[in-house]
């Protein structure tokens, strides 16, 4: 996939670079998507039924060990060149907004530091009753419980039905709302409030690009459709945008 020119050049000359990233971008890190596939013992439950509050309410030792299960494979998780490549990418801009709806931690681990985490961090808890933060909750029992309240423990993410920490919501409309090249990769476009942001860029004139190898409701609207894993095609852009030199 060659990466046009008018889109290398509008990127070297952004003055804010917008990124949206979702679970795509880590399927090459080896943490399974939502929509894609689910692996193993989980392959029967759909994420919708497993992301709620109602799930934990009804079942709380399973929706827990679901998330022990994705806490030991983010746990094991490496970024890849696609996590690198928008490390590199904020290095060169001096606005730059890397917002993803991923709880892996893995954009921070490549290196990227304006980092807008809209659906929470899988690597932190809170009380289900009251949100207290719990730091090193006990192995037993699932959940194990709040030392404050005593309330169930659960993973600090953003479940369905739930509102958006209101920081990164702000955060992320107002990069979208700003910026001049707007990201959009590895995500399939469907999850509100995220799926919302390409199109609010659109609407305020940004070059909207879309990376990923499947089409999403936002393809036939993007100004650019780079078509393919973003591990490969992330890295491509960065060098074209900014050759190397020698
Ligand atoms: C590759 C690749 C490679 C593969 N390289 N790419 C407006 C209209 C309708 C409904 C709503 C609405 N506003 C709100 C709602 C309700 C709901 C919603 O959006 N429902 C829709 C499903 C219809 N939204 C909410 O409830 C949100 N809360 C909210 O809005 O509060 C106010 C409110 C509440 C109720 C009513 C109205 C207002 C909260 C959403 C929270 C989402 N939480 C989850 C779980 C997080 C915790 C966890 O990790 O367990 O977030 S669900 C799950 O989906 C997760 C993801 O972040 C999110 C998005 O998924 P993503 O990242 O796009 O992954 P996939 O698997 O879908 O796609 C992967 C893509 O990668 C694919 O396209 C592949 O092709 C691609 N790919 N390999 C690049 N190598």
């Amino acid at each position: 996939m060659d990466i046009p020119v008018s889109l290398a050049t509008a990127l070297r000359n952004a003055r804010h670079v917008a990124v949206l990233t979702g679970a795509g971008i880590s399927a090459e890190s080896g943490v399974p998507t939502f929509r894609d596939s689910q692996t193993g013992l989980w392959a029967r439950f759909r994420p919708e039924e497993l992301a709620t509050p109602e799930a934990f309410e009804r079942n709380p030792q399973m929706v827990w060990e679901w998330y022990e299960w994705r806490r030991k494979l983010v746990g094991q998780a490496r970024p890849n060149p696609g996590h690198y490549a928008l490390a590199r990418i904020e290095q060169h801009m001096p606005g730059f907004t890397l917002i993803t709806q991923n709880v892996d931690g893995l954009h921070h681990a490549a290196g990227s530091r304006n980092v807008v985490e809209m659906h929470g961090n899988i690597m932190r808890n809170k009380c289900f009753e009251h949100g207290h933060a719990v730091d090193r909750p006990d192995d037993d029992p699932k959940p194990p419980r709040c030392p404050r309240c005593g309330g169930r423990v659960r993973p600090d993410v953003v479940w369905f039905g739930e509102m958006l920490p209101e920081h990164a919501l702000q955060a992320a409309l107002g990069a979208a709302g700003t910026c001049d090249v707007f990201l959009c990769v590895g995500t399939s476009t469907v999850v509100e409030p995220a799926a919302s942001l390409p199109f609010t860029a659109l609407a305020r004139g940004a070059c909207v690009v879309e990376i990923n190898p499947a089409p999403t409701p936002l393809t036939s609207r993007a100004s650019y459709v780079l078509t393919g894993p973003s591990g490969i095609i992330l890295p491509r852009l960065v060098a074209a945008a900014w050759p190397p030199t020698g």
